[in-house]
């Protein structure tokens, strides 16, 4: 694959492979902002970056009563008003290290960076299906293709929802074209990625230019041979393949926190800061950190939420006279779901959510 035509990536990350870029930032930076700057938003690709002419730039779209529709970016952006959502995008692989310890995993190794609380901006998906004419039926997916670049596993990057999914007004999933009432960069998809509020990173596809309205998920690998939970038992490449098609898809990640920062405020009061995300059934009601290894946990404040798909930020201040130890963090959502102790173990090393921590 050609990676000679690489835009210049943010130097704010580490770098986990140059080819393809991928890189995430430390939690610690991350939660210093509410709205993730541009230069810490990670970047997971499975091929080469490329940068494209707006002005040349179309999406085509297929399966609706219209039949084919292709449309430039400023087609799209005179037919349809701008939309703006703040939404965490997080990837699957998030926290993978620390599964990891328990047993190898396969996967890029991310740390707890992998996330980030943007505000997209773009159209509904909804005003362009209902332009293209779509009625709504169970078990129709909107399918998301990616042809403008390479990647690994397959001959394009492909994802899908379900049209429900994709037609809910609460979600308002989007054909993005800002990030942070910027134009939406390269690096990120410009000119033209999906958004999915509330769905892991992978259905976001970049540099989207199909979208096919299907009574099947996507065919594409990474819908249907990646990003899917397998049973623990589940060890090797020869064992997942004939069982891939057994495991659903992904869609929403789970309940979750992070202990980004522990330090001590002074001699007896121990400062923590953190991020938390929820899972599929509403938002996060509160975060509990506890140092006593989960006998006793005390409430942390939240500082930041905006919306139903935005991360949650919380810190808290504890009586601490030790000069050393290691705090826990857990996220209760609003059904009173706790994220629990053991994130359990997978293959692919995907949606670890066991208790946040970190050592001060
Ligand atoms: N075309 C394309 N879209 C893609 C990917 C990709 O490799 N190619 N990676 C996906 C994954 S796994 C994630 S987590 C997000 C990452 O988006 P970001 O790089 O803007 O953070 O994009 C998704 N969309
Ligand atoms: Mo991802």
């Amino acid at each position: 694959m050609d990676y000679s035509s690489e835009p210049t990536h943010s130097s704010l990350l580490d770098i986990q492979q140059k080819e393809p870029f991928n890189a995430e930032p430390s939690a610690a930076d991350l939660v210093e902002f509410t709205l993730t700057p541009e230069e810490l938003v990670y970047c997971r690709n499975h091929g080469p970056v490329r940068q494209f002419d707006d002005a040349s730039y179309f999406i085509t779209i297929r399966g609706g009563d219209k039949g084919e529709v292709r449309m430039s970016v400023s087609d799209l952006k005179t037919t349809f008003p701008t939309t703006r959502v703040v939404a965490a995008l997080q990837c699957a692989g998030i926290r993978r290290k620390e599964m990891g310890q328990q047993k190898t995993v396969q996967g890029v190794p991310w740390s707890d960076g992998v996330i980030s609380n943007c505000r997209w901006g773009g159209i509904l998906l909804s005003d362009l299906l209902n332009y293209v004419g779509v009625s709504t039926q169970d078990n129709t997916q909107v399918c998301f293709e990616s042809h403008a670049t390479l990647c690994q596993d397959d001959t394009y990057y492909g994802a899908s929802i379900p049209l429900a999914k994709a037609m809910s007004e609460d979600t308002a999933a989007m054909i993005c074209y800002e990030m942070n009432n910027e134009p939406l960069s390269a690096d990120h998809g410009g000119p033209l990625r999906i958004v999915v509020p509330g769905y892991l990173g992978a259905r976001w596809v970049k540099w989207v230019d199909t979208i096919i309205i299907s009574n099947e998920e996507s065919p594409n690998f990474y819908q249907q041979r990646d990003y899917k939970i397998l049973p623990p038992n589940v060890d090797n490449k020869e064992k997942a393949a004939p069982l891939w098609h057994k495991y659903p898809s992904m869609t929403a990640l789970p309940l979750n926190s992070v202990v980004a920062q522990a330090s001590k405020a002074s001699d007896d009061t121990l400062f923590v800061k953190g991020y938390a995300t929820p899972g599929d059934s509403g938002n996060v009601r509160s975060v509990e950190v506890s140092i006593d290894a989960g006998a006793t946990w005390q409430p942390a404040k939240i500082t930041y939420q905006e919306g139903k798909w935005s991360w949650t930020l919380w810190e808290a201040e504890l009586p601490c006279a030790d000069a050393h130890g290691t705090v826990y963090s857990r996220a209760v959502d609003m059904e009173g779901n706790v994220q629990p102790q053991d994130g359990g173990w997978n293959f692919r090393g995907v949606a670890f959510n066991g208790w946040g921590v970190r050592s001060w």
